[in-house]
């Protein structure tokens, strides 16, 4: 079966997108581009069906498009960003994910980023974050319940932005988390390994996983080799531009 990422170029207006830290280097707009570029190639690389949607002047943050929906079982439930100035990037997602899936979304006032949103198997852990609530996590709930997935809300611990900055499930059995950034009293199922990471290297406990391959962010050697150890593929990808602005590199791509 033909596994698609949904991605979306990075408009001029990208330099002033959300998250960037007073006193941070600026962002090198044609850097960032062709970093992006880069993670779409990886992408293709690897087998994916790659539909790119233009950018929108208009949505500087709209490169992350992960936080527009959450897709599992045929379903897309559309999110409601918590950024307001966000919630504006959906529409290009629904368009684009309507000729493959059935599509659900998320009603006002709730808020929900994909960003909160990580699946392990037929779990789906949702952080409680600036950005997600728990009317969020109830429309996850009501779309994906019905299909058998269970849905467990996670505090997202304070300063984080989302649930998966610091956390990933490169396959359906495996979670990558940065120590000190999981809640110890919130356990996976049984069979599922999680490697854990040290805080030190936590942005990139977040990684893309297809097949036995990994998508991990460049200049992590702990993280990297974990990886290895599991006998995956790593492809080490530059997304420094990207990280200016909060991004990682699950925030790039719905892959269904
Ligand atoms: C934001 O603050 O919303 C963006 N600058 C970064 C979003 C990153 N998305 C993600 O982690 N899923």
């Amino acid at each position: 079966m033909t596994t698609r990422a949904l991605v979306r170029g990075l408009p001029d207006s990208f330099v002033t997108a959300l998250g960037q830290a007073p006193g941070a280097p600026a962002i090198d707009l044609a850097l960032a581009r062709r970093q992006h570029g880069a993670y779409a190639a990886a992408l293709e690389a690897l087998g994916l069906d790659v539909i790119a949607l233009p950018a929108d002047e208009a949505l500087p943050d709209c490169c992350f498009v992960e936080d527009t929906a959450v897709v599992a079982a045929g379903l897309a439930l559309l999110t409601r960003p918590g950024a307001p100035g966000r919630q504006g990037e959906v529409e290009a997602a629904a368009a684009a994910l309507a000729p493959y899936l059935d599509l659900h979304r998320t009603a006002a006032p709730a808020c929900l980023d994909g960003g909160d949103v990580m699946r392990v198997g037929d779990t789906f852990y949702v952080g409680r974050s600036a950005r997600s609530d728990a009317a969020g996590a109830d429309a996850l709930r009501a779309t994906f319940g019905p299909r058998g997935f269970e849905v467990v809300p996670v505090d997202v611990a304070p300063g984080q932005l989302h649930l998966k900055c610091h956390a990933s499930a490169p396959l359906a059995d495996l979670v990558v988390v940065a120590d000190g950034s999981w809640p110890a009293a919130v356990g996976f199922a049984a069979g599922v390994r999680v490697i854990t990471i040290p805080a030190s290297e936590g942005y990139a406990a977040n990684v893309v996983g297809h097949g036995d391959t990994v998508l991990v962010a460049a200049g992590y050697p702990v993280v990297a080799e974990r990886l290895r150890a599991e006998g995956l593929e790593v492809i080490p990808l530059d997304v420094s531009q990207l990280a200016l602005a909060d991004g990682s590199l699950t925030c790039l791509s719905v892959l269904f």
